[in-house]
């Protein structure tokens, strides 16, 4: 009797402690899978991140967070309210979901999961910047007379992001191309893309005292050395297309170079004076103002693109891939400009905000507000990434982190 009482006692401890720790285990269970979800959307959320799939309900279950989404969450600056225990960082599962959010915000991963996110974007800029900086500085020697060669170095290395240049590398590295071969190029479409800026800003066009963080060429020097650096600007460009060239690329090479610039230059022109005749007047439309930024800005990231596969040694199909991917990112790249013109300061952006409002300039975000300009721009950004499919990959990772970069900037 006491034997069966004995067994019972053990059999109904044994099922107690085997109920407590199910009740332990499937409550930790509940609370685990309870917290992450709100943990990663909340953060997501609060910066802003759009998510073109959101999952379906189904997926909801499944609400596993993991560092590799943490580490690119920290160094957007989110903030999480309930971080899940360390537990959870053993659990390393892509969720495209969330990379997608992540990716398109400009987020960087350490560890990719993606082929083609080996990329460490930010290295990858600083080494471009590096060397696009370093070869500027070359091509520029201060020389008498000393203050126009001043002048021309100024506005030329005053730490611009170098994005038509960078564009023209990435562009020739993904057909097979080198960064020394396509360099001289590379630093014209910085020549060109500087001496617009310069003219830009003159009294007679934006007026404006503030670029690249620093007074503008003409606060600085005076206009008449202002208008002359824009000229030297011109001829250092020629010059290098033809001159610095020489040897690495063949005369056909050369006068296509020289016709894509040509034509590129031909449409900024055009699209600055549109861009300067629509000022103050009300009846812009869409089709317009599209017109303007299609040559404005778009030229410019077209020709880098297409010379840099031209120098690659890309094929005709890939050049004009390229061609179509380059005017998407030009596009891109102006809407975003006129994003941040309304929505940053001075300070964040190193020139005047909000000048397109101040000088009645007709824009996206006037035309759609801010919130249908983000969504165009997102269009925009998968238009352009389309572009890209069928190059391999790892190559066009650069183009596509760039891509996201011009999208996503902060200034
Ligand atoms: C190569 C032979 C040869 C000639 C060059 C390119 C050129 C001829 C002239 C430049 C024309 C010009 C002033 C274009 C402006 C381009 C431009 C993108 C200006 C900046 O646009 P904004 O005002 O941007 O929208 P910011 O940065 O001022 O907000």
């Amino acid at each position: 009797m006491l034997q069966a009482m004995k067994s019972l006692n053990l059999r109904a401890l044994f099922f107690s402690l085997i109920g407590t720790l199910l009740f332990h285990l499937i409550s930790l269970f509940f609370h685990l899978i309870r917290i992450p979800f709100p943990y990663f959307e909340e953060a997501l959320f609060g910066l802003g991140a759009h998510f073109k799939h959101r999952p379906p309900p189904l997926f909801h279950l499944i609400r596993i967070p993991f560092s590799y989404f943490e580490e690119a969450l920290f160094r957007l600056g989110a903030h999480f309210k309930h971080r899940p225990p360390p537990l959870f960082h053993l659990i390393r599962i892509p969720f495209s979901y969330f990379e997608e959010a992540l990716f398109h915000h400009g987020a960087h991963f350490k560890h990719r999961l993606r082929p083609q996110s080996s990329l460490n974007f930010e290295h990858y800029m600083e080494r471009k910047v590096t060397a696009v900086n370093e070869a500027l500085d070359a091509a520029v020697p201060l020389r008498a007379p000393l203050r126009i060669h001043e002048a021309m170095r100024y506005s030329l290395l005053a730490g611009g992001k170098r994005l038509r240049p960078i564009f023209c590398i990435a562009a020739c590295e993904l057909v097979g191309g080198t960064q020394s071969k396509v360099m001289p190029i590379a630093c014209v479409l910085e020549m060109i893309h500087t001496m617009s800026l310069i003219q830009d800003d003159l009294p007679c066009m934006d007026n404006d005292d503030l670029r690249r963080g620093k007074s503008t060429t003409h606060k600085v020097y005076g206009e008449a050395t202002a208008i002359l650096a824009c000229d030297g600007l011109i001829a250092l460009a020629i010059e290098h297309v033809t001159v610095k060239t020489e040897g690495i690329m063949s005369t056909a090479q050369i006068v296509q170079a020289i016709r894509e610039i040509a034509t590129g230059a031909k449409a900024l022109i055009m699209g600055q004076e549109e861009d300067i005749r629509s000022e103050g007047m009300s009846n812009v439309d869409l089709k317009q103002l599209e017109f303007i930024h299609l040559h404005k800005t778009a030229p410019l990231f077209e020709a880098s693109v297409v010379l840099g596969a031209i120098m690659g040694g890309g094929s005709t199909k890939e050049i004009e891939k390229l061609r179509k991917f380059g005017r998407i990112a030009g596009l891109l790249f102006q809407v975003v400009d006129d994003i941040l013109d309304v929505t940053k300061s001075t300070p964040e952006l190193g020139k005047t905000a909000g000048k397109d409002v101040m000088a009645e300039k007709v824009t996206y975000p006037k035309l759609l507000g801010i919130d249908k300009s983000r969504e165009y721009a997102e269009e925009l950004v998968q238009d352009a990434l389309g572009q890209l499919t069928g190059f391999d990959p790892v190559r066009a990772a650069p183009l596509v982190s760039l891509i996201n970069y011009a999208a996503y900037r902060q200034s």
